[in-house]
């Protein structure tokens, strides 16, 4: 008889950008009750994953994201769609969302938040080196950008795929913050790669309640992304 129970279900618990900055009451980029988050996560991290992961949105201070690297008018975080170059190097332009400073490297708002049991997580992944480009998904940057660097691996595109494949992974829990943002993409980019890919509702908050939440949770539903809740039914929709 195996002792095996099933080899079918390899999951992974993938816990996005649960960092200071994120989290009231002094975060720059504060998700509202994004700090709520940490009961429901740390009982996840309780759990027999095989792979717990957690990512650091991790920007150089000159990052295109950062309203204070426009000029004005297009200077307003969470107003500006500001027009850039593209990064591909072909002259082309693209929109992008700008935010206040955030999770810059080495500064006390990139830091993971102390309620989160760290020592519980496996591996760290930090994302969103790129100046250039902004990368809400921990799998990689919207546009597959090359590494930025020529000695980095990881910078725009990470090196999450290869560990999850290499543990032989077959499902993707996703819990963190933004829900609208790096939580979304990141559960988005889970399911293309061919993961079956699940947001657990209790462990994640919007930076937008309310339509934010809605659009995000539709996005990810049509992308193959199932939405539970912590019990672990999924949430009919
Ligand atoms: C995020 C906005 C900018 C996120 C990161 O983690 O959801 N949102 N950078
Ligand atoms: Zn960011």
């Amino acid at each position: 008889m195996s002792s095996r129970i099933r080899e079918d279900f390899v999951p992974a618990l993938l816990v996005v950008d649960f960092q200071e900055d994120f989290c009231p009451p002094n975060g720059s980029l504060a998700v509202p009750n994004g700090r709520d988050i940490a009961p429901t996560v740390n009982a996840l991290l309780l759990l027999p994953f095989a792979l717990k992961v957690a990512t650091k949105d991790w920007h150089p201070r000159d990052h295109v994201s950062f309203a204070s690297n426009h000029p004005p008018p297009d200077n307003v975080p969470f107003v500006s769609n500001t027009t850039v170059i593209h990064p591909d190097g072909s002259g082309r332009k693209y929109t992008t969302l700008l935010w206040p400073d955030h999770c810059v490297q080495n500064t006390r708002g990139a830091e993971l938040v102390p309620g989160l049991d760290i020592f519980r997580i496996d591996a760290v992944i930090e994302k969103g080196q790129d100046p250039r480009v902004e990368m809400y998904s921990a799998f990689t940057d919207p546009f597959h950008l090359p590494p930025f660097t020529p000695e980095s691996t990881s910078v725009s595109t990470s090196n999450l795929p290869m560990m999850l494949h290499e543990k032989g992974i077959t499902d993707v829990f996703v819990v963190g913050l933004a829900q609208d943002f790096c939580v979304k993409e990141s559960a988005i980019d889970a399911a293309r790669f061919g993961y079956r890919t699940f947001v657990v509702r209790e462990g994640t908050r919007a930076v937008v309640p309310g339509t934010g939440w809605d659009t995000a949770e539709e996005e990810m539903v049509a992308a193959g992304v199932k939405i539970v809740g912590i019990e672990g039914r999924e949430i009919e929709r």
